[in-house]
């Protein structure tokens, strides 16, 4: 059945673009030791050809092509135009590429397909941004090996926090293949994604049966489709399927009859899905089953698994989202944030080499401000992997516009001191500092049927920006927004700049209004969208900000539950003492009075009343802003944005009034500048 909705090409909508002396080269294109019958081959150079005839007007024609690997010993090709050779690997490493030109010939070497396809997207990139390849010399080489969108999307279509529409992998608990998930994977090989998970990590009734004969073939035909893009097509499991599909009437990891049953079941499953990469899994974590159900470990499950899929040259994802969901608020030793460290750092070193740790970026999740994870480097002899969330769930559900690259590259940035040298988060989930294989990073994706893919068009930065920065950790925030902006809106140098310098401050006004100083949560429940101070104060979740009339934050010091010791030195004594502990994190790590003096000069009750009132004060300035490139972006853009911003603003307000008023009426202490605050 044909989808009612249609969908824009995002980044890839190749528009009319100032030649810049780049047609020259894509007249005549010479292939030289990739097959051209390869799926992935073809890909690219259709691609290739879609992108220089809208933006350019150019038309390829073939040369010769020799399927040979190219030895070295072939004529020079002497000709204006485009070669595309496969070379050996050295300094271009798997799915990396090199880009050459030289009298007029522009040189693509890669040594797999995937370095092939992602090569043509650079130079892509290149003539959309009306860049110029005269002179071009680029060598680029992955720095994840694995690079993973994670899609929360239910069979029945929904979306666990989705903010763009419906799934558009499942309807009614069918898998749909069509032209749409072309393009999804399209968009994903174009900022260089590797591997997809399609199905929620929260696995139930249906998706439980994604690995048997009810979905086989549709599953197949859509990891096809994304081995055509080079991407590894991924499934979240249920740990308890044996149960659920009718085998043994347990799961426990160490049972016999449970592991034939897996073994039977994963002959079966890598036989019907030839592209499968693995299965990610999410156990003993908000009511899903798990190890612990029969008082095994976390390795023990991901071990059993990790062994069986193994000959398969499968992997296990496991998340270490682990941490007690039903804490009673009075209890002040149970620390959320220490969960997911103290349920896997014991175990480092006894996980089986193809089983990958993905440890999200913050201990709690993913708020608009956390300390990183200190399980990231924490663990130092099992494969870890980064998880990010791109969909803004706890950050603004793609209303509020909120660019997420630059909390990404903090997270990246940030020195671990697990090692005397390669110790960044960059470096340990790349694998550089221990030198493992199985290494990546992956993101909680955006996307959904909205004919605009993430709900506001600004969002695209997000869905655009992880991939890239996946790909490429060096890259800037703001060369990948400006590199977005030139591909998807136009190059015009005021459009540029401006949607730039609200995507660049976006984070900051976001937290301004809805934190301060490293404290979360403070949202409407379960809905994670608006303002409720007290809403997770006295629940379950262990997500409490500890306000009362004298201060608030959560003393996570040794003198309270201990978290910040989990870190290495010096960041434990650094977050330790409230004089060290860097500022934006302060109430993470510490109560503290009101009428604590910050860096700043200001006390804090006062840093509480000013940015909120700054944070909505930016949102307006961003809407004026936006409004100055009225006209030089699409009508539809335009008012989808201006839309959402006018929401924005509402929220920022609701969430100025909300927690100024809360802490007026706890602390009694008025705003120095006497503004309306109730
Ligand atoms: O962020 C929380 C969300 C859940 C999510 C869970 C997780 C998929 O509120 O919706 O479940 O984390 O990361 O597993």
């Amino acid at each position: 059945m044909a989808r009612e909705k249609r969908w824009t090409q995002l980044w890839l909508q190749y528009k009319p673009r100032r030649d810049c002396g780049n047609a020259a080269y894509f007249g005549r294109v010479v292939i030289r030791g990739f097959d051209r019958d390869n799926a992935v081959v073809k890909n690219a150079l259709a691609e290739l050809q879609k992108g220089i005839g809208g933006m350019l007007g150019a038309q390829l024609t073939e040369e010769e092509r020799t399927a040979a690997l190219a030895k070295g010993s072939e004529p020079p090709v002497q000709m204006q135009g485009i070669l595309l050779q496969r070379s050996q690997a050295g300094e271009i490493r798997e799915e990396g590429y090199r880009i050459e030109e030289a009298n007029g010939l522009l040189t693509l070497s890669a040594v797999d397909e995937n370095g092939l396809l992602y090569g043509i997207f650079h130079i892509l990139r290149v003539v959309a941004t009306e860049g110029s390849l005269t002179g071009i010399s680029v060598l680029v080489n992955p720095d994840n090996p694995l690079r993973m969108y994670n899609h929360w999307d239910n069979m029945d279509g929904s979306i666990e926090r989705g903010y763009s529409g419906r799934s558009f992998f499942f309807e009614d608990n069918q898998i749909t293949v069509d032209e749409r998930i072309v393009d999804y994977a399209r968009m994903a090989a174009s900022i260089g994604i590797n591997g997809v998970v399609i199905n929620n990590v929260n696995v139930k009734n249906a998706a439980t049966y994604l690995i048997t004969d009810r979905y086989f073939d549709k599953a197949a035909r859509l990891a096809e489709i994304f081995a055509g893009y080079g991407i590894k097509f991924f499934l979240s499991l249920n740990f308890a399927a044996p149960i659920e599909l009718g085998g043994p009437d347990s799961a426990d990891p160490l049972e016999p009859s449970v592991i034939e049953w897996w073994k039977g079941k994963m002959k079966e499953v890598f036989n019907r899905i030839p592209n499968l990469g693995g299965f990610l899994v999410k156990a003993d974590s908000e009511g899903r089953p798990g190890p612990f159900t029969y008082g095994r470990t976390q390795a023990d499950g991901a071990n059993m698994l990790a062994d069986i899929v193994k000959p398969y040259g499968g992997i296990i994802i496991w998340r270490c989202f682990v941490y007690n969901c039903t804490q009673d608020w009075r209890d002040y030793k149970t620390d959320r944030a220490r969960a997911g460290y103290d349920n896997f750092i014991q175990m480092d070193g006894d996980y089986h080499d193809n089983v990958i740790l993905q440890i999200k970026n913050g201990p709690m999740d993913f708020q608009i401000r956390e300390p990183v994870s200190p399980l990231l480097g924490g663990l130092k002899k099992t494969n870890q992997m980064l998880e990010v969330q791109v969909a803004q769930e706890y950050t603004g559900h793609q209303i509020d516009v909120c660019y997420l690259i630059p909390m990404f590259k903090e997270v990246l940035d940030y020195r671990t001191y697990c090692a005397p040298e390669r110790d960044t988060v960059a470096d340990v989930i790349s694998g550089r500092t221990m030198g493992n294989k199985y290494a990546g990073i992956a993101a909680v994706c955006n996307t959904g049927d909205d004919e605009n893919w993430t709900g506001s068009d600004l969002a695209a930065a997000n869905f655009y920006g992880f991939g890239r920065l996946a790909f490429s950790m060096s890259l800037t925030a703001k060369d990948i927004a400006q590199e977005w902006i030139c591909m998807s809106f136009s190059t015009d140098r005021q459009v540029v700049e401006t949607i730039t310098g609200i995507l660049l401050t976006s984070r900051e006004t976001y937290e301004k209004y809805t934190s301060p100083l490293g404290i979360g949560w403070m949202v409407t429940p379960h809905e994670h969208y608006g303002c409720s101070v007290d809403g997770y104060e006295y629940s379950c979740w262990g997500t409490y900000h500890r306000a009362d009339h004298l201060g608030i934050g959560v003393d996570r010091s040794d003198k309270g539950t201990g978290y910040a010791e989990q870190y290495y030195e010096p960041n434990a004594s650094m977050y330790n003492s409230i004089d060290s502990c860097p500022e934006e994190l302060l109430l993470f790590f510490h109560h503290v009075p009101y009428n604590h003096m910050l860096r700043t000069g200001k006390t804090l009750i006062q840093h509480i009343y000013d940015s909120h009132f700054e944070g909505v004060e930016e949102v307006e300035g961003m809407i004026a802003d936006w409004n100055s490139i009225e006209g030089k972006v699409p009508e539809d853009t335009s008012r989808g944005v201006r839309e959402r911003f006018d929401r924005q603003l509402y929220n920022a307000r609701e969430w100025r009034d909300q927690v100024n008023s809360y802490f007026y009426r706890k602390s009694g202490i008025a705003d120095e500048k006497g503004r309306v605050i109730y």
